[in-house]
């Protein structure tokens, strides 16, 4: 596949897997797996096939998807509520967020919150949470305080794909930079 069909097969995966199965009426179990064969049965408005799909969870650039045992799920970025079975784990010191400009005064006044997803989703390095903020307009990005957060008793978890997730975080932990 060229990297326009890789793009579009990927963004049909993330809209399935993360937040529509019933578009197609796939079902989920309750930790996101779908299986791989009832996957490509059902999805009429993009011809997939395993070798597809294989090349997709392969190539993708933020390796968005994982496949085990003929089933297939997304690493991250849900909305529908499904059990990543993701354990707490120490964070690094520090992480990234970024986000647009218009933002900023609801996250300053109230914190991050996760909005349509599961999580917040937090990067480890500047690089990355530049890019993710670029999506919603003119990027600011935020530094957060995660050790100081992690003392105080809040949770982290890190992706398969090395997302950082948090539940929430409070105005306290986060500076402009
Ligand atoms: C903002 C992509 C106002 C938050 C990326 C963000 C990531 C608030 C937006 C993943 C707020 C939500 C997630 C508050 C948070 N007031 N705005 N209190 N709290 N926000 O897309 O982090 O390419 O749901 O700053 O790479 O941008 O899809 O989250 O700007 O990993 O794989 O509300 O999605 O991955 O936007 O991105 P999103 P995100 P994929």
């Amino acid at each position: 596949m060229n990297e326009k069909d890789l793009r579009k097969v990927s963004k049909f995966l993330s809209f399935i897997l993360r937040h529509n199965p019933q578009s197609i009426g796939l079902t989920l179990d309750s930790h996101g797996w779908a299986d791989v064969g009832e996957l490509i049965a059902k999805s009429k408005e993009i011809k997939l096939n395993k070798k597809m799909i294989d090349e997709v969870v392969k190539n993708d650039s933020k390796q968005r998807y994982v496949v085990e045992d003929n089933r297939i799920r997304a690493n991250q970025g849900h909305s529908i509520t499904i059990d990543l079975g993701l354990k707490a784990i120490v964070p690094p010191d520090v992480l990234y967020h970024g986000t647009a400009r218009r933002f900023l005064d609801s996250i300053m006044k109230t914190g991050l919150s996760r909005q349509q997803r599961h999580h917040v989703h937090l990067s480890q390095d500047k690089q990355m949470a530049t890019s993710v903020g670029s999506r919603h307009g003119k990027v600011v990005l935020l530094e957060i305080d995660a050790k100081q957060m992690h003392k105080e008793g809040y949770e982290f978890y890190l992706s398969a794909n090395g997302v950082w997730l948090s539940d929430v975080v409070p105005v306290g932990f986060i500076q402009k930079i």
